[in-house]
C-alpha cells in the first residue's frame, strides 16, 4: 500500500486535478467526507487527509509513505528524514513581511534593528531577521496574522500573500520579500528505499503531471 499525506483547503484543492492526471482519482468526494483515510481507484493507493503543518511529521514516521505541502511548512519543519522529491508549482504564494501601511510611509527595511513580530512561521522568521544581524521578539501565532498589528500585539507581520486582498482588507502593505512558496511532493526516506517499486509509478506520474 502506498499512502499519500495531503492537507484540507489549498492543496488539497490544487492537489486534487495532478493528481486526477496522474491516474489517481479518490473513491469519494475529499471535500465532503469526514473520513481521514480514504480509498482511490488505484487499488495499492490511498489518502489521508491531514493538518497541513502536520503532513512532514506524518511521512516522517512512515504513517505516509509520500505528502504534499508547502515550502513555507517544510522550511519551517525542517526537514530532517525527509526527502523533497519535486516541487509540483502549485498553491504557489510569497512568504512576506508586512506592516500597516502608515507605518511604511516612513519605514526602511534596511535600517532594521530590531523588530516585533507576529508569525507562525518562527523558525524562519528568526533565521531570515538572523541572517541580516536584526534582533527580533517573536509572537507566535497560529493564524489570523493579519490581526496582530491592528491590535498592538506586534509591529510586523511575517505571513503568506498571495493575491494580496487579505493585507489590503486589513490596511496593511508587504514591504520585504522572505521567499516563494509552492507546494512540493515529500517521500520518507526509509520507504524510498524499501517500498521503491511501488512509489516510483506514483512519483513519476504527479512528476510527469506537474510538467518536472
Ligand atoms: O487550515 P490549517 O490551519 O490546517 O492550515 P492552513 O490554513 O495553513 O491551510 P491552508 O489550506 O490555508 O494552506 C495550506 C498551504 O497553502 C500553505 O502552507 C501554503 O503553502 C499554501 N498557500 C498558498 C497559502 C496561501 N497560498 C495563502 N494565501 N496558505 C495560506 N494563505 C493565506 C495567508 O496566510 C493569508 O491569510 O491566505 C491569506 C492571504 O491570501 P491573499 O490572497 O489575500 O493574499
Ligand atoms: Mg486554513
Amino acid at each position: 500500500m502506498v499512502t499519500i499525506a495531503l492537507s484540507k483547503g489549498r492543496i488539497l484543492e490544487e492537489s486534487l486535478p495532478l493528481l486526477k492526471r496522474a491516474g489517481i482519482v479518490p473513491n469519494e468526494d475529499l471535500t465532503k467526507t469526514r473520513r481521514l483515510i480514504i480509498d482511490t481507484n488505484v487499488p495499492d493507493v490511498q489518502l489521508i487527509v491531514i493538518r497541513a503543518a502536520d503532513v512532514p511529521t506524518y511521512v516522517r514516521y512512515g504513517a505516509a509513505d509520500l505528502g504534499i505541502a508547502g515550502k513555507d511548512v517544510l522550511s519551517e519543519d525542517g526537514c530532517e528524514g525527509l526527502y523533497e522529491l519535486v516541487d509540483l508549482g502549485i498553491a504557489r504564494c510569497r512568504l512576506m513581511v508586512a506592516e500597516p501601511a502608515g507605518m511604511a510611509q516612513t519605514d526602511d527595511p534596511r535600517a532594521w534593528t530590531r523588530l516585533r513580530i507576529a508569525t507562525k512561521y518562527v523558525r524562519i522568521a528568526q533565521s531570515h531577521f538572523a541572517q541580516k544581524g536584526i534582533q527580533t521578539d517573536i509572537v507566535h501565532l497560529y493564524g489570523s496574522m493579519e490581526l496582530a498589528p491592528l491590535v498592538g500585539l506586534a509591529d510586523r507581520i511575517v505571513d503568506l500573500v498571495s493575491s494580496g486582498k487579505t493585507l489590503a482588507a486589513n490596511g496593511l502593505v508587504a514591504v520585504e520579500h522572505i521567499m516563494d512558496v509552492s507546494a512540493w511532493l515529500i517521500a520518507n526516506r526509509a520507504a524510498m528505499k524499501m517500498k521503491y517499486p511501488s512509489l516510483k509509478p506514483v512519483i513519476a506520474s504527479l512528476a510527469g503531471e506537474c510538467g518536472q
